[in-house]
């Protein structure tokens, strides 16, 4: 290697880290309004923070998946989350599980309210996406493409992480993605 390839490569090398413990900041102040234990991805759409999403791997054969995600509008105005959809099923619909006399039920919303300032966050046993009509096995550590729709702050493609099929928060991931 010439000296001059040397200084480059160096020059290249410490741009690198620079930019990496950047963005490490940045994901760490994401996180931060989450109070969430796992270190992962997360997007912003608008005045909408979108924290770690993520869905529970199905067994061969099933057709459907709960995903899930905490939801934050930075915003002043209320916004909703109108939907979202997925290539890889045929509907996905906005449901909550409620307790009814004793009884786990799903209820289907139109929509869900996201106040300014707020955390709304979307997890087992509570508010959930269901995907149903889904047209492959989702596996774990695997990733799948969803589209978020929301009324004021407009549709963002968000990757799903596919966490164990007994999951009920997300494992921590590192820094992995
Ligand atoms: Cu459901």
């Amino acid at each position: 290697m010439t000296d001059r390839a040397t200084i480059k490569t160096m020059s290249m090398r410490s741009r690198l880290s620079v930019r990496l413990s950047h963005i490490a900041l940045v994901l760490f102040a994401a996180f931060a309004f989450f109070n969430s234990d796992a270190v992962a991805h997360s997007y912003q759409q608008g005045d909408i923070a979108i924290g770690h999403i993520w869905a529970r791997a199905t067994a061969a054969g099933a057709t459907t998946a709960a995903v899930y995600v905490p939801l934050k509008n930075n915003g002043t105005e209320p916004d909703k989350l109108m939907g979202a959809s997925t290539a890889l099923a045929d509907q996905v619909t906005i449901h909550e599980m409620l307790m009814n006399n004793g009884v786990m039920k799903m209820v289907e919303h139109d929509s869900i309210v996201l106040d300014p300032g707020k955390i709304v966050s979307l997890q087992p046993g509570g508010l959930h996406l269901m995907v149903t009509g889904l047209k492959q096995q989702i596996k774990q550590g695997d990733m799948f493409p969803l589209t978020l729709r929301f009324e004021k702050a407009g549709s963002i493609n968000v990757e799903v992480k596919i966490e164990a099929i007994n999951a009920m928060e997300p494992m921590p991931s590192g820094m992995s993605h």
